[in-house]
């Protein structure tokens, strides 16, 4: 297992020194931020990136994510450009050596929250999930807007592309999926890249919109859509185990067992009511995930891929950006660190 931080570029408010002094952390998750969805990614950015975080003796380990257009989820006639310039961005990484790409097919909207600020019980700040509460939101009135969503539909756009969603079904969303797949995972395994596809979140329907990558039945219809060691999962726990249904530890030794996870995101998640939940400490006993059951799951099926700890809460007065700054995801780290070692010691 390669430990692993999201670092998004030199706006990030957490820099690369920062991450690099976190005990056991030696690699980084990033992408180009500033190429509008849908453009291939120049070679040069892509090595500048590269270049910039191997100075700090850190490794670009995953790029997340290369995001995927509208038009190829919609399974428009311009898809075809859109998949041709996908193509090129991974000519590109592969060239610059990266090996693992991760993406999601979530339409529109990105992970949803109903709150980026909840004050848990010890005065941390956390993101939670309602669903009453997103039921009662309107996008088109600018009522919930997270800064996880792509907005470069612009004014007016937005209801333009959900009027396109609303004769795109469940299995319509599947064949576009399996489009673009036959299409980039060739490309993928000639460019030496690991493609894995990040589950929705939350795992289920919202705005009416189809989601599909939201259990273990719909992740095993997923990989043989093309059947190739290149096409995988980023197996997040935070993401899929909102569901009670979807039990983690199992579902990482299941596809984890056949080489399909890439990537891993290791985060806590506490269920509080049916489709509602808090992001928690990493710790297991703070949620409702048990985070040794789950490291357990990995470390028996010999992962070597990059994990990363995913969402923290913010604590100790951070500012930042939500989600994402640095002492909790820091803490996480350290305590899936502490897991792994005793996991690797007691190995008999
Ligand atoms: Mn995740």
């Amino acid at each position: 297992m390669k430990m692993t931080m999201r670092w998004y570029g030199d706006d990030d408010k957490v820099t690369l020194d920062n991450i690099r002094q976190i005990p056991g952390v030696t690699g980084i998750v990033s992408a180009i931020y500033d190429v509008p969805v849908g453009e291939a990614w120049p070679q040069e950015k892509i090595i500048e990136l590269k270049e910039k975080i191997e100075a700090k003796g850190l490794a670009l380990d995953v790029i997340e994510s290369v995001p995927v257009h509208e038009d190829i989820k919609l399974g428009l006639q311009t898809r075809d450009k859109y998949i041709e310039n996908y193509k090129k961005t991974l000519i590109n990484l592969g060239k610059a050596g990266i090996e693992v790409v991760c993406y999601n097919f979530m339409p529109v909207f990105d992970w949803t929250r109903s709150s980026l600020d909840y004050e848990l019980i010890d005065g941390s700040n956390a993101l939670i999930y309602e669903e009453e509460t997103v039921q009662k939101m309107n996008p088109l009135k600018g009522e919930l807007e997270l800064p996880g969503w792509d907005t470069s539909y612009g004014d007016g756009g937005l209801e333009e592309l959900l009027k396109q969603y609303q004769s795109i079904t469940e299995e319509d969303l599947w064949k576009n999926l399996e489009y673009f797949l036959k299409e980039i995972i060739p490309v993928a395994e000639d460019s030496g890249i690991k493609m894995a596809i990040h589950p929705d979140d939350p795992p289920w329907s919202i705005f009416g919109l189809p989601r599909i990558i939201t259990n273990k039945e719909n992740l095993e219809r997923f990989i043989s859509l093309v059947d190739s060691p290149n096409n995988g999962l980023t197996l997040c726990s935070g993401s899929l185990g909102v569901s009670p249904t979807n039990d983690i530890a199992e579902l990482v030794r299941y596809f984890g067992g056949k080489g399909k996870i890439h990537f891993a995101h290791v985060r806590n998640i506490k269920r509080t009511g049916e489709k509602s939940f808090e992001e928690a400490s990493h710790r297991s006993e703070d949620g409702s995930l048990d985070m040794y059951e789950i490291m357990k799951a990995y470390h028996e099926t010999g992962f070597k891929g990059p994990l990363r700890p995913d969402h923290g809460r913010m604590i100790w007065d951070e500012t930042g950006r939500p989600g994402y700054g640095l002492y909790d995801r820091a803490l996480g780290a350290t305590y899936l660190n502490g897991i792994w070692e005793v996991l690797k010691k007691d190995k008999k």
